[in-house]
């Protein structure tokens, strides 16, 4: 028998997969098996899976609409999903099916999973967790849909130039096929900007002008872990309207017959590469208007179908705005339920309020998104008009509370006030929502305390929530650890398919803490990671590194209030203090290779700036013969998705040592501690949670406390006191920089002078506490290594509760209430 395309059953023989990737190599690639190169195979091989994928897409979409279960919506600016081959594969379970039927045609399978690029529609923590829970939605048979943006060109990819500092280059991972993605040509909507709104009475408009563009859906198949679920994720390219002015084209100004084309196209073209740091462009608003439209428009047409009132919207739609980014949602449901669907004002807005919610990811000012009122009002007239009536209501509320009032109606309004006036998007959403919560204990507590203070006073406590965020343990663990991943399996006797899907049960190690052959089974898994590891940055970076020494890694974008500048002049005061050794006391140091990895945003001076310290500083200390086998300092260049996998398995300590109160969760703590990479860090974000979990004797805290913030602040301001009497090791730190140790001083000079002239992320104030903490960590990983194996596993045991099944499963019960819904074959 001859494959064809859709003849796949299930289950799959090895024989029907060889048939079906010859199949692709011939038809679908018209390529010859004899003279195919990887990137070849793993197409073919991707294509084939996608088959998979697609019946099982179909089966769940036809499933859905004929049931009509309530559905969730996860709306996100940001899609960090990295590769998908693997990924599939084992949620599919036939990787190893895959790995026979490669291996019969003369691959191997591993090199074809490397072939792939990452998908990086997304700049950090925000994006990769929209990922881990579309991975969890599916996996827990939720009834979740992501919309998206299908940018052509993903985060940019980072070069190290010979001077030490980042370049960067554009990213066109559309440029070789994706088979990843199903376009819909025929699922489009038209988006409308600028033109003129006119008001007609009963709070109605009329929008009409401007510039239309059209919308088109790509569908992303989302399969869940060993589930027939495969869910949708809907990314949206933008495409004129129209082919291009026929007029203009007639006239023979073919300049112009375009020009509305690449405008049109432009919309979809880049992710915005700045993470916790708001731009005013205009582009960006109507990329997020653009999505937020078609997405509505897309959800709408849906919710018809079941031929409902519109009062029962709420009953059939949840949606989830990520972080601030689509609010311009908000009042584009209004204007779409008032405006064309007749819906009364007051009857919209209760729908509205019931509909929404809002998950905020930064409590830092610079972060907020605010937009420029005349900006607004350019690009979006109608839904500047919509915010101005959604807030005259609410100020009239919060005036019947509490009468005359003025700084609190200052305070609490949507438009800031001044010139120009502004949008404040974060209090949009929070007053548009049913719910609004923060990504771990302490940042939920710090929203309600600080930014949403007054909203709590307002609508009550009981509005505001927490959901701590998680990680999915299958990407997270099983495929980027599968050493680490059978051996948990063979201890606890339980099979992947049922831990993986409740991560609680690796409660079931702790016993094995106490078994001496686990231990070292444990401990080999870890040293063949570091292996692994070493060898990527021999072959990359040509950097030696003994796999023997403590890996200490932190990554994740440059920031300043992520605080690589604690770690690195932590690094340079130990090499100081190295250097000032007689070479038989330096025998005796435990030897460790300190690794960075993470992006700047290409306008960031600051980050840029320290990017360049660490190369320059790894340069001189991997130079110098005297740091042989004890020090060795790696900046890995273009950190993604896929390297974390490489890195993070291989970790002894990882650093995540903001500023306290300054991160609002980190997920990354999360992936290292359940890879048995135990976490140096501050006591902020998720970190605390974890210590909470782990036991506190497991973690390596140090630093001031959120509550001291505030006050050390102040005191850096009005009476600031020299670095050399606060810290006399970090001013002999900055002392070496200044000198040139590792450069021209004059370059370093801005950084030095944060630190010396205001540090408002308080590195002097943490450093001796931080170079203490590193000797603990040094103490422990020496003095008693099967001690250290110990508290790496009893780590690992107790990270149940950071599954981002656990999360979704609370967004699903506690926010959206939307059921579990399995898909029978
Ligand atoms: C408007 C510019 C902009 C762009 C991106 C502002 C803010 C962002 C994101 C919200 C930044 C971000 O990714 N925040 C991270 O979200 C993670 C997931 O909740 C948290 O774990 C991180 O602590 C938080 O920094």
């Amino acid at each position: 028998k001859t494959w064809k395309a859709g003849m796949r059953g299930i289950p799959n023989t090895v024989s029907d997969i060889t048939n079906a990737i010859v199949y692709h190599v011939q038809s679908t690639l018209a390529r010859q098996a004899y003279n195919l190169d990887n990137l070849g195979a793993y197409q073919a091989v991707a294509l084939s899976v996608r088959d998979d994928l697609i019946v099982k897409w179909n089966e769940t979409q036809m499933q859905y609409t004929r049931k009509q279960p309530k559905r969730a919506y996860y709306l996100s600016l940001e899609f960090l999903m990295g590769r998908t081959l693997d990924n599939a594969l084992l949620n599919l379970g036939l990787k190893q099916q895959y790995k026979a039927a490669t291996h019969k045609l003369g691959f191997n399978l591993e090199d074809l999973i490397d072939a792939e690029r990452d998908a990086a529609l997304g700049n950090g923590g925000l994006g990769r967790l929209a990922a881990c829970y579309l991975d969890s939605g599916a996996t827990m048979e939720l009834p979740l849909w992501g919309y998206g943006l299908r940018y052509h060109y993903g985060l940019f990819a980072q070069h190290i130039a010979p001077d030490g500092s980042q370049l960067e280059a554009p990213d066109p991972w559309l440029d070789t096929d994706n088979p990843w993605e199903i376009p819909r040509q025929d699922v489009t909507y038209d988006v409308r900007f600028y033109g003129h709104a006119e008001r007609i009475g009963n709070g109605k408009a009329v929008w009409t002008g401007g510039q239309e563009v059209l919308a088109v859906a790509y569908d992303v198949p989302i399969p869940g872990y060993s589930t027939n679920t495969v869910n949708n994720l809907r990314l949206w390219d933008a495409k004129p309207k129209r082919g291009f002015d026929l007029n203009s084209f007639n006239a023979g100004d073919y300049d112009r017959a375009i020009q509305e084309n690449s405008s049109a196209e432009t919309l979809t073209r880049v992710l915005y590469p700045n993470d916790n740091h708001m731009l005013g462009k205009e582009l960006r608003l109507k990329q997020q208007a653009f999505w937020c439209a078609a997405s509505l428009s897309d959800i709408i047409r849906r919710f018809k179908q079941v031929e409902k009132p519109w009062s029962e919207f709420p009953e059939y739609v949840s949606i989830q705005l990520n972080d601030t980014h689509p609010t311009i949602a908000i009042p584009e449901l209004m204007r779409m339920l008032v405006d064309e669907e007749d819906v009364p004002w007051g009857d919209a807005w209760a729908i509205t309020t019931k509909t929404f919610f809002y998950t905020n990811h930064t409590v830092l000012p610079e972060a907020l998104e605010k937009w420029p009122v005349p900006l607004m009002e350019h690009v979006l007239p109608r839904h500047l008009q919509i915010i101005y009536d959604i807030n005259m209501a609410f100020l009239q509320a919060v005036e019947r509370k509490w009468p005359n009032d003025r700084e609190r109606l200052a305070r609490m309004s949507l438009i800031q006030e001044g010139e120009p006036k502004y949008v404040r998007m974060a209090f949009l959403a929070t007053i548009g929502s049913a719910k609004v919560n923060g990504v771990a204990e302490l940042h939920s507590h710090l929203v309600r305390e600080t930014i949403l203070r007054d909203f709590v006073d307002f609508f009550g406590k009981s509005k505001f929530a927490n959901v701590t965020n998680g990680v999915t343990p299958r990407r997270w663990l099983d495929q980027c650890n599968p050493g680490l991943s059978n051996l948990i399996t063979d201890a606890i006797q339980k099979p992947k398919a049922v831990w993986l899907k409740d991560l609680t049960l690796l409660k079931a190690l702790e016993p094995f803490a106490e078994d001496s052959v686990f231990l070292k089974k444990w401990a080999l898994i870890k040293h063949n990671n570091k292996k692994h590891l070493a060898d990527y940055i021999k072959t990359h970076l040509g950097i030696t590194v003994n796999p023997q020494s403590l890996f200490d890694i932190q990554i994740k974008r440059i920031h300043e209030y992520k605080r690589q500048s604690l770690n690195l002049l932590g690094v340079i005061h130990r090499y100081l203090t190295l250097k000032a050794m007689t070479s038989t006391e330096r025998k005796k140091v435990n030897p460790r290779v300190v690794i960075f990895g993470g992006k700047a945003a290409p306008g960031y001076f600051m980050a840029k700036l320290l990017i360049r310290l660490i190369v320059n500083t790894a340069r001189t200390i991997n130079a110098d013969a005297d740091m042989k086998d004890i020090l060795t300092v790696v900046f890995v260049p273009d950190y993604s998705v896929s390297l974390a996998e490489i890195l993070i398995p291989a970790s002894d300590i990882s650093q995540h040592i903001s500023t306290a109160g300054t991160e609002a969760s980190g997920t990354s703590n999360m992936k290292f501690c359940l890879n048995g990479g135990l976490l140096l860090g501050t006591v902020d974000g998720a970190n605390i949670e974890i210590a909470e979990e782990v036991d506190s004797n497991n973690v390596f805290f140090f630093g001031h406390l959120t509550d001291a913030v505030e006050d050390l602040r102040h005191q850096h301001k009005y009476h600031p006191i020299p670095v050399e009497e606060r810290s006399p090791a970090l001013a002999a730190v900055l002392k070496e920089i200044e000198e040139g140790r590792f450069g021209d001083p004059t370059i370093y000079q801005p950084f030095v002078d944060t630190i010396r002239l205001s540090d408002y992320y308080l590195v002097t104030d943490d450093f001796d506490s931080y170079v203490e903490a590193n000797k603990m960590v040094d103490d422990a990983y020496v003095k008693d290594p099967e001690e250290w194996t110990k508290k790496t596993i009893l780590t690992v045991s107790r990270m149940g509760k950071f599954s981002s099944d656990r999360a979704i499963m609370t967004y699903a019960e506690e926010f959206w209430n939307i059921e579990q819904f399995a898909i029978k074959f």
